[in-house]
């Protein structure tokens, strides 16, 4: 169900504390820890605490949360001084999404190209 903490996904066990992750920000309804592969000097992945399979299905499901999220990737921001910073929410496996709980990738830290590749 929608919401429902999944036995088999990643970011739910790293939610549980189950799986050990940096975490670098914590509140009521998200998660943002450091990626565990990171592209650029900031790289923080800003999730939900609740289980939606991606962006699509989290803002259609429960905007508001969806807004905690992008909250949250301003505040992972400012924390790292960032002036400028990138926000991506790959979505499907065309776009490269492979961990299917909704995240924010936040990359900062050093100039970024557009268009991405
Ligand atoms: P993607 O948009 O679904 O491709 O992003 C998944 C990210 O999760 C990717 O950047 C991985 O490096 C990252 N990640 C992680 O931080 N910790 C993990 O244990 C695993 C993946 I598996």
């Amino acid at each position: 169900m929608a919401g429902e903490p999944q036995d088999d996904c990643l970011f739910c066990k790293i939610v549980a504390g189950q799986v050990p992750a940096t975490i670098v920000r914590e509140t009521e309804t998200t998660v943002a820890f450091r990626d565990i592969n990171p592209q650029a000097p900031t790289h923080v992945l800003v999730i939900p605490k609740a289980h939606h399979r991606d962006a699509a299905a989290l803002a259609a499901a429960d905007p508001a949360l969806a807004a905690d999220v992008l909250r949250e990737t301003q505040a992972v921001a400012d924390e790292d001084k960032l002036e400028s910073y990138r926000v991506v929410f790959n979505t499907g496996a065309g776009a490269g999404q492979t961990v299917w709980h909704a995240h924010a990738h936040v990359v900062g830290g050093r100039g970024l190209q557009w268009p991405p590749g």
